[in-house]
């Protein structure tokens, strides 16, 4: 590379504004200097195996430090200093041709023993688990399947004004678990590769579409715990974090019992033939639209230029109602446009496309209701 078309006031301003972002970066608040202390019998192990490898890397590099300092003090050149020619054929010259590589395969063997140790207890699946949790990593939220109890959470992250201090670090719904249960953790993802990562509990592992991945946890303390998608998916990468709620057995139970009923009546009422009036479905599809949509088409309707587009005055938001239902329930193959009617029920979809029919000057007008997706769904 020729170095002089790099103009040094370029350079310096990138320099500038590189440090202005580091020290100012909110990344910053979580800066520590190991890793979070584990709240998990895993994770301590290798929070452990971690430890010790650290340790005997310190303890080397000490020692030879302090070899290669006095060394390089004592047998300097201008005490006209000279080599011994013959320390090869000393006790200690032969000897240490055994002694050190030694000594170098009983730390190796060390350290592959625990870390076969962990490993082992990573892949063990041969135990009882009480509670399994289907992960399913999307562009860009999780989604949390209790597959014992038919609750389904999606956790979208925050907007900074509700994260507050936490921002980029906190979701609307978190993962909720009990402590001192066995819990499986299967990852899968619906779009492209994710991997779910919350390092005081879990351990990393990849959300690959089509293909399911294990692992489990149990979680000794209560407390909210915060990881985030460890595999680049995309433009939202950053903004896909992981919370996890861990609470007592009891309060567990308690949140359980709400959850299946806030389902059985959402389930009652998409079901029910109630025609909506228009205000009910805008105001409930407002709600979706802003957890489900807005990522992509943004809240004000105004989509990311040539990547998401726009739905103010978008021919298909304004157009007749069946081209409109078709692609928010089928979604269009090969975008990132999904099909949202495997996701949501007929009235959240009949809410939220009634939203966009009427927001961001939209006006039509009319109303889309439960009964039109379910025959749309035929
Ligand atoms: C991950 C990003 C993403 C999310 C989330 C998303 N969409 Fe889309 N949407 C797209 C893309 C990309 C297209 C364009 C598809 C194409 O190429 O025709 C699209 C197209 C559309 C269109 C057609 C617009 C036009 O004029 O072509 C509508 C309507 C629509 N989406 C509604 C929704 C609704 C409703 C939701 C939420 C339930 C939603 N979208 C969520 C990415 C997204
Ligand atoms: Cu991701």
């Amino acid at each position: 590379m020729d170095l002089s078309m790099l103009k040094p006031i370029a350079v310096t301003r990138a320099l500038a504004s590189l440090v202005l972002v580091t020290i100012t970066s909110t990344a910053f608040a979580a800066y520590d200097l190991n890793l979070p202390e584990p709240a998990a019998p895993l994770t301590r192990q290798m929070f452990d195996l971690h430890m010790l490898t650290t340790w005997i890397a310190t303890i080397i590099m000490v020692v030879i430090i302090a070899i290669v300092g006095y060394a390089i003090i004592k047998f300097r050149k201008s005490k006209n200093y000279e080599a011994d020619q013959n320390f090869h054929t000393s006790a200690f010259g032969t000897w240490s041709w055994i002694l050190v590589p030694v000594i170098v395969l009983g730390i190796d063997l060390t350290i592959a023993g625990s870390a076969g140790d962990a490993l082992k207890a990573v892949e063990d699946y041969s135990q009882k688990n009480d509670v399994t949790i289907k992960v399913i990593g999307s562009q860009w939220k999780w989604t949390y399947e209790y597959m014992d109890d038919g609750i389904k959470v999606v956790s979208n992250m925050l907007p900074e004004e509700k994260a507050g201090k936490h921002y980029l670090r906190a979701v609307d719904n978190p993962l909720v678990l009990p402590v001192n249960k066995r819990i499986r953790l299967l990852h899968t993802a619906t779009d492209v590769n994710h991997a779910w990562w919350v390092p005081e509990i879990a351990y990393k592992k990849d959300a690959i579409p089509g293909y399911i991945n294990e692992t489990w946890t149990k979680i000794e303390k209560e407390g909210t715990y915060r990881g985030q998608c460890a595999e680049l998916c995309g433009t939202g990468h950053a903004f896909m974090p992981i919370v996890v709620e861990a609470v007592s057995e009891e309060k567990y139970e308690a949140w359980k019992a709400k959850q299946k009923m806030a389902l059985a009546q959402a389930q009652a009422e998409a079901s029910s033939d109630k025609v909506w009036s228009k205000d009910e479905l805008y105001s409930k599809g407002e709600k979706l639209y802003n957890t489900n949509c807005a990522a992509c088409h943004q809240a004000n309707g105004a989509g990311i230029p040539g990547v998401f587009p726009a739905l103010a005055g978008s021919k298909i938001a304004t157009g007749d109602k069946a081209g409109h239902i078709d692609i928010v329930l089928n979604g269009k193959a090969g975008t990132a446009m999904a099909a949202w009617g495997k996701q949501l029920n007929d009235l959240e979809i009949a809410a939220i496309i009634t939203y966009e029919r009427n927001a961001w000057g939209n006006n039509k007008n009319d109303t889309v209701q439960p009964a039109d997706i379910k025959s749309a769904r035929k």
